[in-house]
């Protein structure tokens, strides 16, 4: 409860029996469990602010909307609620687009809260309207990837819309919807008690009876089956139950780059990553199976090699049964037998319960063949491990950090080799661990997104690992940490360059043009470390691959952040599998 006095206006409002809107949205906000918003002021939303400010709910002010949008993606991602962003109109709305626009593509709750112009003043130009085609039309612009865009043009519809907004984002498949709001409207009188009806509790859809046994049946007589896990697996944290079905029928499991996670790494049925950044043994079982069970999963191109059948997935010959929590992603790449709209926890839990101690077709050596094709591919890596080249082998900083990191710490990647090698070569065991951005692969996520994931679980360790194109997007970051008071720790590969890109114009087109940092043409690096310093957090630069470890073990243990920038070779990750843009690309003269 606040405990500061009401204001003037708050006790002139109540004597009418109304309050202020903002003041009685804010109470809502804190009575349907939202602890934390992130985002940005401006001018159409500061009456907001004065009730947040005088609340429960903790408010972190970034410096670039965008950074508000990850940290609430990466909030959402550990908390398992939905993470709430506060945004002005106009440039603080594109800015936050391209973290909401990620937060849609991987299915991330997320209610974005925007100030807009006075509804009194729409069409005439007010300061900061977008208005070229529709009056007042800044909600357009996240239509796209919402599932819902609101502008409130009624105070009265304030407290339904917001109910429905944050009802929306967590049911069915989840993501973004936007509440945009004319400022006067945060202004407004409305009766006391106007905010009363929250949001449902859902009941989620699970398969029936005839639709269990034909999948179990199916799965227990297929000679080669095996079990395809998505991020859906892990956001229904269905983990157990999938682990319970690939025991009791033996089956092989594979996933894509947000399941990762679904199964211990260790565990003798894994077969790891498909696709492109896959594994071989992930590839083949895949493409050699008679049939697969897909759970949560959109079957994209990159876990796919591009659907070209010569790598991934063969289907058909390849039986396809597929449960997803959209109807729109069950059939839409391949050919499929049986789809099932279902909650992976509640479907995977009622498949496993019909397979225990069902009889299935003996599986013969396939566990020895998942181990024999996990140690045959690690064996081109791993031993780098240990290697003290300098600038470091990316490998060795992976297994450094995974010393450092106890099991239940959270990995936040960015894109490039950071994403792809973690995907490919790093051992996840505790599920959930593991934090990327997929779907919209946004660089700039990871060093924001930490500041979430930290603010959602304070007493697990977090460290954002990145590289120095990811890192430099959005280096205000570190003023945010400190602020925010969020000991984090982003690990950053410097290369000098965009270095996945740099290489995949290298392969096709001989140089690296547009892709490294450069000055007069020689490789230029900026100091990270001494800019965390200069913003007060722990800034350390590594030079030679022994610091590394004892550099994490501190970061780890501190009560601020820290940046750790370590030189590294611009190494490309394996990719066993295949993407079609490598056939597309044409050298001319
Ligand atoms: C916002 C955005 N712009 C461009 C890209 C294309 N892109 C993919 S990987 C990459 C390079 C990332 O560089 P860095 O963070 O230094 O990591 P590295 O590839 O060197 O490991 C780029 C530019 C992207 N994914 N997102």
């Amino acid at each position: 409860m606040s405990t500061v006095a009401p204001t003037t206006i708050e006790r002139t409002a109540s004597k009418t029996g109304t309050r202020i809107a903002a003041y009685q949205m804010t109470e809502y906000l804190e009575r349907i469990g939202v602890e934390v918003i992130f985002g940005l002021c401006g001018h159409t939303v500061i009456a907001l602010l004065d009730a947040i400010g005088k609340s429960r709910i903790r408010f972190v002010s970034t410096r670039h909307e965008q950074v508000a949008a990850h940290a609430a993606d990466g909030y959402a991602r550990a908390s398992g609620k939905a993470g709430v962003v506060l945004s002005h109109l106009g440039p603080g709305l594109t800015n936050a687009a391209t973290g909401v626009a990620n937060a849609a593509l991987d299915s991330i709750p997320m209610v974005v809260i925007a100030g807009d112009v006075p509804s009194h003043y729409f069409g005439r130009h007010p300061h900061q309207e977008v208005n070229l085609h529709q009056d007042a039309d800044q909600f357009q612009i996240y239509r796209p990837f919402c599932k819902r865009v609101y502008r409130v043009d009624r105070a009265d519809d304030l407290p339904r819309i917001l109910e429905r907004a944050f009802h929306l984002a967590q049911t069915g498949r989840p993501g973004p919807v936007l509440v945009d709001v004319p400022m006067d409207i945060f202004s407004a009188d409305l009766p006391i008690g106007s905010f009363q009806k929250t949001p449902p509790t859902i009941a989620r859809p699970t398969l029936d009876e005839d639709t269990v046994e034909r999948i179990v049946e199916a799965l227990a007589e297929a000679e080669r089956p095996l079990l395809y896990a998505g991020g859906g697996v892990l956001s229904s944290r269905a983990t157990t139950e999938l682990a319970a079905l690939a025991e009791a029928l033996e089956l092989p499991v594979a996933h894509t780059l947000m399941g990762k996670g679904c199964m211990r790494e260790d565990h003798p049925l894994l077969l790891g990553q498909s696709g492109f950044w896959g594994t071989p043994i992930s590839n083949d079982k895949c493409r050699t199976a008679d049939l697969i069970l897909a759970v949560g999963t959109r079957l994209a191109e990159a876990n796919s090699s591009s659907w070209d059948p010569r790598f991934t997935f063969s289907i058909p010959p390849t039986r396809l049964m597929h449960i997803d929590a959209d109807a729109a992603e069950i059939g839409r790449n391949y050919q499929t037998e049986l789809g099932a709209v279902a909650d992976a926890k509640l479907a995977l839990g009622a498949l496993a319960a019909a397979a225990r101690g069902r009889a299935h077709r003996n599986r013969g050596r396939l566990r020895d063949e998942i181990a024999a094709g996990r140690t045959a591919f690690a064996s081109n890596w791993d031993h780098q491990w240990s290697s003290d080249q300098f600038p470091m082998r990316p490998e060795r900083i992976l297994s450094e950090l995974r010393n450092a990191v106890p099991e239940d710490g959270f990995i936040v990647t960015d894109v490039g080799w950071n994403k792809n090698g973690v995907g490919q070569q790093f051992p996840i065991t505790v599920p959930g661990t593991f934090i990327t951005p997929s779907g919209l692969a946004t660089m700039g996520f990871g060093p924001s997104a930490v500041l979430g994931v930290k603010m959602a679980q304070p007493n697990r360790a977090a460290v954002s690992l990145i590289g120095d194109g990811g890192f430099s997007t959005n280096p205000s970051v570190i003023a945010t940490a400190m602020e925010a008071e969020l000991p984090v720790v982003w690990l950053v590969m410097d290369n000098a360059g965009f270095g996945t890109i740099a290489g995949l114009e290298a392969m096709h087109y001989g140089w690296s043009f547009g892709c490294m940092f450069e000055r007069c043409g020689k490789p230029y690096r900026v100091d990270y470390a001494a800019m965390a310093r200069a913003c007060g957090v722990g800034g350390v630069m590594i030079e030679a691959a022994c610091d590394l470890g004892p550099a994490l073990r501190e970061a780890l243990a501190s009560s601020t952040a820290t940046l750790i920038q370590v030189p590294m070779e611009n190494a490309p990750t394996p990719t066993p599998g295949h993407w079609n843009i490598n056939d597309i690309y044409r050298k001319g003269d």
